[in-house]
């Protein structure tokens, strides 16, 4: 009787032995903003296929250094901002600067994606401290 359930266990562990070979373990989510040094925040923009970014607006605060990345999750998009001399396409996703002016920055797809490009923005909003 023992033995059969030996085989059960043998078996179960051979299968889940297999699985994991073949599927790998499901990775661990990365907390991207663990290793900021103080005083630094990350913003991530992340561009989606129906011509929107994730968030309407995406918030910093006067004299944070700010680390901000551009995510293409569907199509190939680009993130402007005029004002701060900022444009994240092709290679160069991710920039990092000083939020030394409060105020709203329009921050606009800069890559033609399609039909919804022109209305393609969000805000980036620089929050006095
Ligand atoms: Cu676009």
């Amino acid at each position: 009787m023992h033995k059969w359930i030996m085989f059960v266990l043998l078996s179960a562990a051979s299968l889940l032995g297999v699985y994991l070979l073949t599927f790998g373990l499901p990775p661990k989510p990365v907390d991207e903003t663990a290793e900021l040094p103080p005083g630094t925040v990350l913003v991530k923009l992340v561009a989606n296929s129906d011509f929107t970014f994730s968030e309407e607006e995406y918030k910093v605060k006067v004299g944070d250094n700010v680390i901000l990345k551009l995510q293409n999750k569907s199509g190939i998009h680009g993130a402007k901002i005029e004002e701060l001399n900022i444009d994240l396409t092709g290679e160069n996703l991710e920039t990092e600067f000083k939020a030394d002016k409060p105020g709203e920055y329009i921050v606009h797809c800069s890559v033609p994606c399609g039909t919804g490009h022109v209305e393609m923005k969000t805000k980036l909003i620089v929050e006095a401290a």
